[in-house]
């Protein structure tokens, strides 16, 4: 039975010691709940920390064992790893990255090595665990390195990693002296997920500019596999925070709170603390509020909760200050004997509290500098039975980009900021509604067991993809079959492709020549009288001509549209006209401008614009907005636009490879058919073969319609050699 791991740096339940024992506390987290679901399953289990050092191996058994009752499974670290590794590298020197806050950030070789190694700690911990058949789920930012880690071990793995905080923008990946490992180990996963298309493409551009590997609708090619890229924002437990907000606890607390606040109208705000969360911002915005409109003075108090976390690093315990110093300045300037401005609390609180808050606020403020997502804001959402309240939100969380109706703010612009606090406070009712009956439904449907079967599901389909896109290796029985029946056979055909298969790739086409080596094993292949060897190429017909026309083999040039069977003239597939060429060549002209490194290549009946001496990025950007263009002009004509490899080649449909290589088929009726081919428009050729032939995909991606895969061109001359 296959089964689900997921891996979390912590438990969703924390171990405490106690002065007489050790004692279990489930954690209340959006995660535990949403993967609750999962991991609770027969078989299903979840790694991760579970907050405790322990004393000596009894410690140690006995967690383990009252963990492995709710499908937990430890990874015990010690102290110097927690420092190094928890509280240095991820959150000193990834935390502050991810969210722009550069700044802070710490760059220690010994948290790095701390880091790979409790990577590989946790490693171990999975694959004690993982069957063959297992899927295994990675989430955040303390174990980018885990899912290559796996892939090394398991080839065959199923991995899905998920982000939950922001991945910023290029820039800031590239000052981290470890950008290239720590990309390279997300990229172990076949599906990673972030909560925003926005972090998904910034990740995107740094794989493209730190490990130059291009990606086309969220998948990347990195040779070896595919990975999948996508955005899944993350949702709560809906009906749990309508619950809570509903029940007896929640409506008490909010009836005590409201009489000790009497008529005052509350603004709500509730953080972790840190320096991400625009906490400081937020107090002034709130001065600001009452110094503009001096009416809402002992008619609005903002309540602030602020959990405690991470006082261990030291931007965590300054920031701490600033924020005591300014709700005390704030307090004490503008109390009156009967008003507080600010109620802060620096503690955390039950559930039931927290709903009773949701409850008593008429507006939330949810300000962060950056935020992955911020549930906070959805909970707020989820808790307003009557349709009432406003959601102040910054532009800079994830949760934005699916909560427009929330009044959208800047956290650093102070002034708006408070502008909007006093939008909301007068508010009408019915625009409230409106609002927030919108963000409902979304939270509603969108929620948390919503998210993660989504990513389930399009983890699976990324593993299906690439099983059937997958290729068998050309391996030592395999091509011993292929010869028994080569050498059995009356009637062989060859189907060759030649640039990337018989003759590695060169940036400039003309310097790709046949070598005498290859012009001899042609040769000797072509004049065995059982065989017929077709080069089969996208190339013109005069180059073939030059470089191979002295062989008695028979040539499919410009991807079918011209033939030459052996000894005989050069003849068109069919019929053609060029005369489109003079509309699509100025097209093509314009793109060479814009694109440095970039050039045409003239074939009788076709037009090939070259991309692959130009930048990267530059080249892919500028491919697709020639496709489009390129489409567009074409939609009434009889042209086809393909995409090769670096290549973008437009000429009359209908023939391809494929097409020419059917009538050789038809032609000789061979009992044995072998067809190597490299790019894109191989595959034409590899669906028109019966389903007995040997076909075979040259390169280190081995996916394709072929059935089985080589790696380069010299493993093709090997083949090629063994049917001599
Ligand atoms: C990371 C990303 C992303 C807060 N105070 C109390 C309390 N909370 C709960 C909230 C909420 C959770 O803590 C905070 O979640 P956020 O999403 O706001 O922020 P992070 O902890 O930074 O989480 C974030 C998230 O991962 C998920 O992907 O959204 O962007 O930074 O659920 O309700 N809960 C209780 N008492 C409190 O006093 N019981």
């Amino acid at each position: 039975m296959s089964r689900t791991i997921i891996v979390s740096n912590r438990l969703p339940t924390k171990v405490l010691r106690t002065e007489e024992s050790l004692t279990f506390q489930a954690s209340e987290g959006g995660l535990a709940t949403g993967l609750g679901s999962i991991y609770r399953q027969e078989g299903n289990v979840w790694v991760g920390w579970p907050g405790l050092f322990v004393e000596d191996a009894n410690e140690e058994a006995y967690v383990r064992e009252q963990l492995r009752d709710d499908s937990m499974v430890p990874v015990f670290l010690t102290e110097p790893e927690i420092r190094d590794f928890y509280e240095g590298f991820s959150n000193s020197t990834l935390w502050p990255t991810f969210h722009y806050f550069s700044q802070y950030a710490t760059y220690e070789q010994s948290h790095w090595e701390a880091y790979v190694a409790v990577n590989e700690k946790f490693c171990q911990a999975v694959l004690a665990l993982a069957g063959l058949e297992d899927t295994i789920w990675v989430h955040d930012y303390q174990l980018l390195l885990l899912p290559a880690m796996l892939r090394q071990a398991r080839p065959e793995a199923t991995i899905g990693f998920f982000l939950h905080i922001p991945f910023p923008s290029y820039e800031l990946i590239r000052v981290l002296p470890w950008r290239k490992e720590l990309l390279e180990g997300m990229l172990g996963a076949d599906l990673l997920g972030f909560h925003t298309f926005g972090y998904m493409r910034h990740f995107l551009s740094a794989v493209s500019q730190l490990l130059g590997f291009s990606s086309q609708n969220g998948q990347i090619e990195t040779g070896a596999r595919t990975v999948l890229v996508d955005a899944f924002p993350m949702g709560i437990d809906y009906e749990r925070y309508v619950q809570a907000a509903a029940s007896e606890a929640a409506v008490q607390h909010e009836a005590v709170y409201r009489e000790a606040l009497r008529e005052v109208r509350v603004i709500l705000s509730i953080d972790r603390l840190d320096y991400s969360k625009g906490i400081a911002q937020r107090l002034r915005a709130f001065e600001l509020l009452i110094q503009r409109y001096p009416e809402w003075r002992e008619q609005v108090s903002l309540i602030m909760v602020v959990v405690p976390s991470r006082d261990q690093v030291a931007q965590y315990a300054a920031l701490k200050e600033e924020i005591d110093e300014l709700v005390g300045r704030i307090n004490a300037q503008y109390r009156t004997i009967t008003w507080t401005p600010i109620h802060y609390f620096y503690r955390s609180f039950p559930l039931e509290e927290l709903a009773s808050l949701y409850r008593l606020a008429e507006v939330a403020l949810v300000t962060p500098m950056r935020d992955g997502m911020n549930l906070v804001a959805k909970e707020f959402v989820a808790s307003k039975a009557d349709g009432r309240g406003v959601l102040i939100l910054s532009e800079r969380a994830g949760a934005a980009r699916e909560l427009s109706d929330a009044l959208i703010i800047n956290p650093t612009d102070t002034g708006q900021l408070a502008e909007a606090m006093h939008d909301a406070l007068v508010m009408p009712e019915d625009e409230q509604q409106l609002r927030m009956g919108a963000m409902q439904a979304l939270v509603r449907q969108y929620n948390v067991f919503a998210w993660a079967k989504l990513f389930m599901a399009r983890l699976a389909y990324s593993k299906m993809k690439q099983h059937t896109l997958a290729t068998e290796t050309l391996s030592p029985p395999v091509l011993e079959q292929l010869r028994e029946q080569y050498q059995g056979a009356g009637q062989r055909l060859l189907l060759l492709d030649y640039d990337g298969t018989l003759a590695p790739f060169n940036a400039n086409p003309q310097r790709a020549k046949p070598d005498q080596e290859l012009l001899l094993l042609l040769r000797a292949l072509a004049e065995m009288p059982q065989n017929r060897v077709v080069i089969i190429s996208g190339r013109d017909r005069q180059t073939l001509e030059a470089w191979l026309g002295h062989l008695p083999i028979d040539f499919i040039a410009e991807h079918g549209v011209w033939l030459r069977p052996a000894g005989e003239e050069w003849q068109l597939f069919q019929t053609l006209n060029n005369e489109w060429m003079r509309d699509i060549r100025p097209i093509l002209e314009l793109y060479v401008a814009r694109t440095a490194g970039s050039f045409i290549e003239d074939k009788e009946y076709s037009l090939v614009w070259h991309y692959r001496r130009a930048d990267a990025d530059l080249g892919a950007v500028r491919a697709r907005d020639l496709l489009n263009h390129l489409t567009f002009m074409t939609s009434n004509s009889d042209l086809q636009v393909m995409e090769g490899n670096k290549v973008i080649e437009i000429k009359t449909a209908g023939i391809n490879k494929g097409t020419a290589a059917a009538r050789w088929l038809a032609t000789y009726h061979p009992d044995f058919t072998l067809a190597i081919g490299d790019d894109r428009t191989d595959e034409d050729t590899f669906r028109a073969m019966p389903p007995e032939a040997y076909t075979v995909k040259v390169g280190s991606t081995p996916r394709s319609l072929a059935r089985f895969s080589v790696a380069s061109t010299t493993d093709v001359r090997r083949l090629l050699r063994s049917l001599l």
